[in-house]
């Protein structure tokens, strides 16, 4: 079957609930794909930063089939022999006590909002079911009711109400607001270091640090999202990382954790804080399981041995500036960390979903976000000869 074919297939057995670019993809290796028709495209999408290492990296391959040949799933009922050196590596990278092994973004972003607010009640002292969480216009976490809750997105709402209380919202980037929002009843603060769906905004300078202070003034926990940000992505292996002493106490890992293989998400944090937790109190089928775990580990292990983070950071300091040197009537700015890179495009010049199609033509795969932004997020074992590849076409489509 060819492309039109397979769309017309899947159009008709799918939810329209994406509307993808007209390609059908069949095989990947490192940076770049190949549709059923043979063509080659470089992949600067990287599944939204879920393949930080690449289509089928070898390592993580051979990690892949050598555990699918001992054991898969054991279920939390039992210990496996993976899970342990998975989280004890997480928590090492991460400078943190205690992990929560779960599977997709959406489910460790529920899982940070339910230790948080179990930490409210439990250690903080919050009267019962008063429990406040703070987040950011603009935001994207996910696509739970609750955390669809939490979104300022008209779409992402619509239609799938009632929703859950217990979320205030507040402009991402301004300290001072969510200084106002606290009450004695807040129990956490919730964000994206840089806001990706948003179209890639990074906060102002400092914000980070004085959000950590005020959370710390204010016995608040200050939880990150770094499921998109994290690993690498931003040049540093966290976000947050970006500023001084804006560790925060939860981390939320999730995407390129599984090596784009098989879907890992963690929660990370402090005893004080994933201590609160006793049997039955939360859990998951397929969370921490020996495939998943092992796939992981490795995963994190090819991020440490072939400088991921520091390529993302050289690499993506030199594609920004290339960009920015591009002559172009149609580009509003040009803004990114690392290898998370956003070209804005002029209103005046249309959505940036046009360019991106030419883009496609010219066999590099980005997505827009938000209508006006062209997202450049390839894998971050991409090289310099790759990276002037990607800077030719988007000269080509620019000019
Ligand atoms: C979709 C966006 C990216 C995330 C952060 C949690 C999650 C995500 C910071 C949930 C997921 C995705 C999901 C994907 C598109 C995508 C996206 F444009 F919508 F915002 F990457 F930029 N926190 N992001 O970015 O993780 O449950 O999906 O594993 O189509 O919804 P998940």
């Amino acid at each position: 079957m060819k492309t039109q074919e397979l769309i017309h297939e899947t159009e008709t057995y799918s939810a329209a609930n994406y509307h993808p670019l007209p390609i059908v993809l069949a095989k990947g290796e490192g940076i770049w794909v190949w549709d059923v028709e043979g063509k080659k495209y470089m992949d600067c999408l990287s599944a939204y930063s879920a393949l930080n290492q690449g289509h089928r990296h070898p390592k993580i391959m051979k990690t892949l089939i050598d555990q699918a040949g001992r054991v898969t799933l054991t279920s939390r009922a039992f210990h496996n022999d993976q899970m342990g050196a998975l989280l004890k590596k997480l928590c090492l990278m991460s400078g943190m006590d205690m992990a929560l092994p779960m599977n997709t973004g959406a489910e460790a972003v529920e899982t940070a909002i339910k230790t948080a607010r179990k930490w409210g009640y439990k250690v903080k002292g919050v009267p019962n079911d008063k429990a406040e969480i703070i987040v950011c216009a603009n935001n994207f976490h996910g696509r739970t009711v609750t955390i669809v809750t939490c979104s300022t997105e008209h779409q992402y709402r619509d239609g799938f109400g009632p929703f859950t209380p217990g979320f205030k919202v507040v402009e991402f980037g301004d300290a001072s607001e969510l200084e106002k929002a606290i009450t004695p009843n807040t129990v956490a603060f919730l964000v994206e270091p840089i806001q990706g769906e948003a179209g890639i905004l990074m906060p102002p300078e400092g914000y980070l640090t004085k959000a950590r202070e005020i959370c710390t003034k204010n016995r608040v926990l200050f939880i990150a999202d770094e499921i998109q940000t994290g690993l690498g992505r931003t040049g540093k292996l966290f976000a947050y990382e970006h500023e001084k002493n804006a560790k925060p106490d939860m981390l939320i890992i999730g995407k390129a954790l599984g090596g784009g293989v098989y879907p890992v998400s963690a929660v990370v944090s402090s005893k004080e804080v994933l201590g609160v937790f006793k049997p039955g109190d939360h859990g998951s089928t397929f969370g921490g399981n020996p495939l998943g775990s092992a796939v992981a580990r490795t995963a994190l292990e090819v991020i440490v041995d072939e400088k991921l983070v520091e390529n993302s950071r050289e690499l993506g300091n030199y594609l920004l500036n290339q960009l920015r040197g591009i002559p172009s009537k149609h580009v509003q700015e040009v803004r990114g960390r690392g290898l998370f890179i956003g070209v804005e495009i002029k209103q005046s010049s249309g959505k940036a979903r046009p360019f991106c199609e030419r883009l496609m033509a010219e066999g590099l795969l980005a997505k827009e976000t938000h209508d006006q932004v062209i997202r450049l997020a390839p894998p971050l074992t991409i090289k310099r000869e790759d990276i002037d590849w990607i800077v030719e076409r988007m000269k080509k489509i620019l000019a």
